[in-house]
């Protein structure tokens, strides 16, 4: 098969919340196989700007922008601003999220709603202003960024597996309305990887810790890099016809219901 399936080259890909993390490791992979790399994030410009020198120490042709994902207004601005200035948006990759870990009956109204908006919401908005460029040019790729909780739930973090089980049938419902534009819309589904979002359950010796490295077949945290090439198969051409698929990268969770802890 040609390499050329999987080429980016000449391509402009949005990733929310690229500064750190599974954002930056994907976008990273992307801007690697040729992407320029439209950096987004909402906390502080001095924190962009550091993520910018990152992505050009490796070599990574990047830009950024500062906005709120959650704020419609401020999206149709950053977007007509990123048309203006760099071009025509290719790849939308919906990252950037929040989450908050409390029993549900704990959790505050307004708490649950946040992480509803921002995991949620924030996907419908930056899509429903970015796909209309990609419906006039009859060619697109969003990609949304589920989570194991898109199929499982877990306690205390309730209100994030209802957005991220929300994303899973939203990105079902963007490919049934976009797919005849030629626009694949897919997700990702990250198992547990090591970043900073988990660092608070990863820590050795937490029951969490253990709990997930049992529970995982492959028997340890993922590492973010582990996601670049599904994110550069469902940014390129080699994806055409996947549509509505949450691409699984989960060291096979999702394939087992597990095993005693004193079983090999
Ligand atoms: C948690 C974790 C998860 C992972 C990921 C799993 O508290 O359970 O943070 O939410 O980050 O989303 O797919």
């Amino acid at each position: 098969m040609s390499v050329a399936l999987f080429d980016l080259t000449g391509k402009v890909a949005l990733v929310t919340g690229s500064t750190h993390g599974l954002g930056m490791a994907m976008a990273k992979a992307m801007g690697k196989a040729g992407a320029r790399i439209i950096v987004n994030g909402n906390s502080s410009q001095e924190k962009i700007d550091k993520a910018l020198i990152e992505y050009k120490n490796e070599g990574i042709d990047a830009v950024g922008y500062k906005f709120n994902v959650a704020d419609e207004n401020e999206v149709i601005k950053a977007i007509q601003q990123i048309k203006d200035e760099v071009g025509p948006i290719d790849i939308l990759m919906n990252n950037a999220g929040i989450i908050k870990r409390t029993p549900l009956d704990e959790m505050e109204v307004s708490d649950f709603k946040q992480v509803i908006d921002i995991d949620l919401v924030s996907p419908f908005i930056m899509s429903k202003h970015v796909v209309k460029d990609m419906m006039a040019r009859k060619k697109g790729k969003i990609i949304n960024i589920c989570s194991m909780m898109s199929e499982l739930g877990r306690n205390t973090v309730g209100a994030y597996a209802a957005a991220k089980g929300g994303l899973k049938m939203l990105t079902q419902n963007m490919a049934t309305e976009w797919a005849k534009h030629n626009i694949q819309i897919n997700g990702i589904g990250p198992g547990y990887f090591a970043t900073s979002q988990t660092a608070p359950i990863r820590v050795d010796g937490h029951p969490f810790n253990e709990f997930i490295i049992n529970r995982t077949p492959a028997s340890k945290w993922g590492d973010p890099d582990d996601l670049g090439g599904a994110a550069i198969f469902l940014a390129s051409e080699a994806s055409n016809f996947v549509n509505g698929h949450v691409l699984y990268v989960d060291g096979g969770i999702l394939a087992t219901i597990g095993k005693p802890s004193n079983e090999d």
